[in-house]
């Protein structure tokens, strides 16, 4: 079944009214504070949409974080049954130090159609639409997935470009990918916009690889799936993150992930910039307005926008 296409607008409503609320906390120096702000506005426009709402991706456990936490119902109770992925601030640094590229972000699928990934690392890898299937693995080593892109792509590995989180953890990669005189973008933080570069075709990204969080990583793979782009995961555990994921309901801990294992049926996703991001604006103010500018996007449909709203302060 497909999600009713006017809850694409109302889910963009509440990634906006999220990102203004974290606007007033850019440069501020207060991740937490930045943090709420966001949660607490998305929750109030996600309880005023009429469906049966849950979260199954969100800010942690009841306990530990009474905000948009895992099963928390949203919604009027009226309407699609519907599973909720949040991720209200990306990029809780940017905002703090008043840099580039945070976002408010969410998707949405039909009941039981989101991977319930843990709040733990996940291994991604990810490239654009319109390649062979099966083309890079997270089990290949980086020459290899080179090779194979470079090849299904007709051009040598210096013109490829792939972008990763600058962390220790991934020196290796990083020296493997010098050596084969790979362009690389490190970035900083926010990887679910990390992996959304390679949709976009005015920053040349051929490649996503690394360790980031597991969250963001299906939040990116609901984005991928409206373009029939790939990308594959692997949960990274340790011993009690391994038992925690078992009570989640995890079956096989070390099995690889395509897209549509994470993602099954339809999805919508929206992410509105904060700060100015590399494919949207962030939120700008007058003295009685705001304007936003969501990735806006709905599998089924296949409608993708960039949606520019205006809204009285
Ligand atoms: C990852 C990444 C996120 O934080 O979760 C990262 O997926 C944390 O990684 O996009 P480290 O523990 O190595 O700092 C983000 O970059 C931002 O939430």
């Amino acid at each position: 079944m497909t999600i009713n296409k006017d809850y694409l607008e109302l889910f963009a409503r509440s990634t906006e009214m999220a990102a203004y609320g974290a606007y007033g906390y850019i440069g501020k120096n207060d991740k937490i504070g930045a943090d709420r702000a966001a949660v607490d506005k998305m929750r109030r426009e996600l309880n005023k949409i009429d469906m049966k709402g849950q979260v199954v991706i969100g800010e942690g456990e009841m306990d530990e974080a009474p905000m948009l936490y895992i099963n928390e119902k949203l919604g009027t109770q009226k309407g699609q049954n519907i599973d909720i992925a949040v991720d209200p601030l990306e990029g809780t640094n940017f905002v703090a130090k008043n840099l580039p590229n945070s976002f408010s972000v969410i998707a949405a699928a039909e009941k039981n159609n989101l991977f319930f990934a843990p709040d733990t690392y996940m291994e991604k890898i990810a490239i654009g639409p319109n390649l062979p299937k099966n083309l890079v693995d997270l089990d290949n080593s980086v020459e290899k997935n080179i090779s194979n892109l470079s090849q299904a792509k007709n051009i040598s590995p210096d013109k490829l470009t792939v972008c990763l989180l600058d962390r220790p953890r991934h020196q290796k990669k990083i020296s493997s990918l010098r050596k084969l005189n790979v362009n690389l973008k490190l970035i900083t933080d926010g990887d679910i916009m990390g992996v959304l570069y390679i949709l976009d075709k005015k920053i040349p990204i051929d490649m996503y690889i690394g360790i980031g969080g597991g969250p963001e990583g299906v939040l990116a793979a609901a984005a991928l799936s409206c373009y029939g782009a790939q990308m594959q995961t692997r949960l990274v555990l340790n011993k009690e993150e391994k038992i925690r994921a078992e009570g989640m309901g995890i079956k096989e801990l070390d099995v690889k992930y395509n897209i549509e294992d994470m993602i099954k049926g339809d999805v919508m996703f929206c992410a509105t910039a904060i700060t100015n991001g590399d494919l949207v604006n962030g939120i700008k103010i007058d003295k009685e307005h705001f304007e936003t500018q969501t990735i806006a996007l709905h599998k089924d449909s296949k409608f993708k926008t960039v949606l520019k709203n205006r809204y009285k302060r």
